[in-house]
């Protein structure tokens, strides 16, 4: 069988780290499109390089030119700009939109047939563009959003409790950024509810809402760190696990901003739920039932989506 062809479309940060994976991972060859010259190219180079250490077999190319990406089987776009200190996700809008239409037009005359996951940021708006652009199927193109905020949200917690990331499990829906929604009565340790934790004293409900709170806000606490940029290592591996999905027919259960057809009473719009990908793309979206204080919070995080949406859609009227 011939290998999957990957292309990383932006060669900045997270598209690095994710050609290093995709190797290390043995996914496939890999293709490095970026349009700053040379960036593409030296990154391919340097982690092929890599390969005879690490033992992994996988071809590598950097490019300036949409071409070189045809046929592939999976486009990761990390393409645009990230944020600053002091700058919101939904700052970057413009900039990035503007990024989204040659990126799917790109996509779209040379792998119409691909996989497609966006991790541009504001993340619910941008894959929402980019599938327009695109035009490819809606089950076909995701945002990575809930892969990252749920497994910050698991690293806390097995931190707190002294457990194994492994063993712990999160449950985060909603759109990427502070609205989003850890719903604690679905992520656990080893099948115990969090709400069960704290009446055991593993924990307090104080230190769990900390929790919370410290993983909605989890990428500004590392932008404030790096001051020259965002997260790239956990982004570019939770990408990874999406596409590992995909290409293996694994069928894994992972929280993906999709596009939403009447499913949680939301049409036209991208946030992010559970869903079952596996070789046919998005294969099913969970929806669970949603009551109280979890469905305020999320039809918040809805709204806040809708308001990037409507942004969009002024900017470029063609996308309404
Ligand atoms: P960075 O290292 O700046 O890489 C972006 C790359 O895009 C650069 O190499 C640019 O040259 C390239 N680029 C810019 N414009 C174009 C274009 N028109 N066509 C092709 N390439 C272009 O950023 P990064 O890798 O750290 O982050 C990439 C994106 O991911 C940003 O928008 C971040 O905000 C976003 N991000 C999202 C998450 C989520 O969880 C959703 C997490 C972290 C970062």
């Amino acid at each position: 069988m011939a290998r999957h062809k990957i292309a990383l479309i932006g060669a900045g940060q997270i598209g690095g780290t994710l050609a290093h994976l995709v190797g290390l991972k043995e996914l496939g060859d890999v293709v490095m499109f970026d349009i700053a010259e040379g960036i593409p190219q030296g990154k391919a180079l340097d982690i092929a390089e890599s390969s005879p250490v690490d033992g992994f077999d996988a071809r590598y190319a950097g490019t300036n030119s949409y071409e070189a990406i045809e046929g592939a089987s999976v486009c990761i776009v990390t393409a645009g700009v990230p944020r600053k200190p002091g700058m919101s996700r939904d700052d970057l809008l413009g900039i990035n939109l503007k990024v989204m239409e040659q990126v799917g037009s790109g996509i779209r005359k040379y792998a119409p047939n691909a996989f497609v996951i966006c991790i541009t940021n504001p993340l619910d708006a941008m894959v929402w563009a980019l599938q327009k652009y695109s035009g490819l199927p809606k089950h076909m193109v995701v945002g990575m959003a809930g892969v990252l905020d749920s497994a910050r949200f698991r690293y806390f917690l097995a931190d707190e409790f002294n457990v194994s990331v492994e063993d712990v499990t999160a449950f985060v829906l909603g759109g990427h950024g502070d609205t989003m929604v850890p719903l604690a009565k679905y992520s656990t340790v080893a099948g115990i509810p969090l709400p069960d934790l704290v009446k055991m004293g593993w924990t307090t409900q104080a230190r769990l809402d900390a929790i919370i709170d410290r993983t909605r806000n989890g990428g500004a606490e590392i932008v404030n760190l790096l001051k020259t940029g965002s997260a790239f290592y956990a982004p570019a591996a939770s990408a990874i696990a999406m596409a590992e999905s995909y290409l293996r027919d694994k069928k894994r259960v992972l929280p993906c901003a999709v596009h939403l057809a009447g499913e949680y009473g939301l049409k036209d719009t991208y946030v992010g739920v559970p869903v079952v990908i596996g070789a046919k793309g998005v294969e099913r979206v969970v929806e669970i039932e949603l009551a109280g204080a979890d469905r305020a919070a999320f039809d918040k995080s809805a709204d806040a989506v809708k308001g990037l949406i409507d942004a969009c859609k002024k900017i470029a009227p063609d996308l309404a």
